[in-house]
């Protein structure tokens, strides 16, 4: 009796394995999503520029286009999301927790990250960490901050880079941390600090966001690589490719000319790649488990990678950032997505 009853129970255990193991490798994410008929998105608690809640608590920016993004491809509907915010700390926890589909949140792709809390589908925004000081200061160059009072968020990649860069540079480093960066921005326009660090585009939006903008001064030097992405939880390649692809047609089209002004012109798919970018020849949607129109929804609905970095964080926005090392790889720039074929 005793040695079956042992085998029962071995049985049993080996099957709760069986059972676990295939629950995570078959994680649904595309099949929960459908059924909820909305994208959950971790966001940024307010980055003017990537993404900022109005009076009714409608977010916008570049972070929440991309987000939206994936709802037109997949109900042809940008408004068919559920944004959650989250602070830096809060940001993986969520995503480890099953409580979003999608981190779009200033988010930078590290191998740490990578191993530990999910995948990154691609890089959305080159970016690197920098500081920035009050004009008055006189402040000039990072090497002046030599034993000066830092503002440095917790949770963040900033919090790391700023202490290897006192380090190399042979500088007295004097962190003031704060459990985040909302904190830390509040420290440093109260003089708790004279230097505030993160990454650049983020010095950038918290400027434009200041009473007087121009009385800060961002500082020359990048000290480190900073390559933001959307990120969705791991082992489950069926979403990871939803959200990758949302992001390479995004850039896809704006790399052959097709914008949310013509992607319903009859003559924008005047070329294999368009057409099958759009939906018009190929199988591309099939593969993705999506409508063909997938993409075109995507660039109807919000527009393509260059039209959302215009309207949210571009020149002529009070965030004023140039395309730089975000520019296509056509025009001397980083941004680069492998063909839809
Ligand atoms: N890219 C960095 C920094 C991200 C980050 O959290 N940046 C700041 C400002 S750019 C922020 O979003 N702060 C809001 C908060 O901590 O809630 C990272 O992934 O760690």
């Amino acid at each position: 009796m005793k040695p079956i009853k042992q085998l029962q129970i071995v049985s049993a255990a080996a099957l709760t394995c069986v059972a676990l193991y295939s629950g995570t490798a078959a994680a649904a994410t595309l099949d929960d999503v459908r059924e909820r008929g909305a994208v959950r998105c971790g966001v940024n608690t307010g980055l003017a520029g990537f993404a900022k809640a109005n009076s009714l608590g409608e977010y916008s920016g570049f972070d929440i286009d991309i987000c939206r993004a994936v709802a037109s491809a997949l109900f042809n509907d940008s408004e068919a999301v559920e944004m959650l915010p989250l602070s830096s700390v809060e940001r993986f926890p969520a995503l480890q927790q099953g409580r979003i589909d999608v981190l779009s949140r200033n988010t930078t792709w590290t191998l740490e990250r990578n191993t530990l809390f999910g995948e990154f589908v691609g890089t959305s925004f080159y970016d690197g960490q920098g500081f920035m000081v009050n004009k008055q200061s006189g402040i000039r160059s990072a090497l002046e901050l030599d034993n000066r009072p830092i503002c440095v968020g917790r949770g963040t990649t900033s919090e790391l880079n700023v202490a290897d860069f006192f380090t190399v540079s042979d500088l007295r480093y004097v962190p003031i941390f704060f459990e985040n960066e909302a904190a830390s921005l509040a420290g440093y326009i109260d003089g708790d600090c004279q230097a505030i660090t993160t990454d650049r585009s983020g010095l950038a939006a918290q400027r434009s966001a200041m009473n007087v903008p121009n009385s800060h001064v961002i500082l020359p030097e990048v000290i480190s690589k900073e390559p933001l992405g959307p990120m969705v939880p791991p082992n489950d390649s069926e979403w990871g490719n939803v959200v990758r692809w949302t992001l390479n047609c995004m850039i896809n089209a704006e790399e052959l000319g097709v914008s949310s002004t013509n992607v319903d012109n009859p003559n924008v798919g005047s070329t294999p790649s368009i057409r099958r970018l759009l939906g018009q020849e190929g199988l591309a949607g099939q593969q993705l488990g999506m409508n063909e129109q997938w993409c075109s929804r995507i660039i109807r609905q919000v527009g393509n990678y260059g039209e959302v970095y215009d309207k949210h964080v571009g020149e002529n926005t009070p965030i004023g950032l140039s395309r730089g090392i975000n520019a296509l790889w056509t025009e001397g720039g980083l941004i680069y997505a492998p063909p839809v074929r």
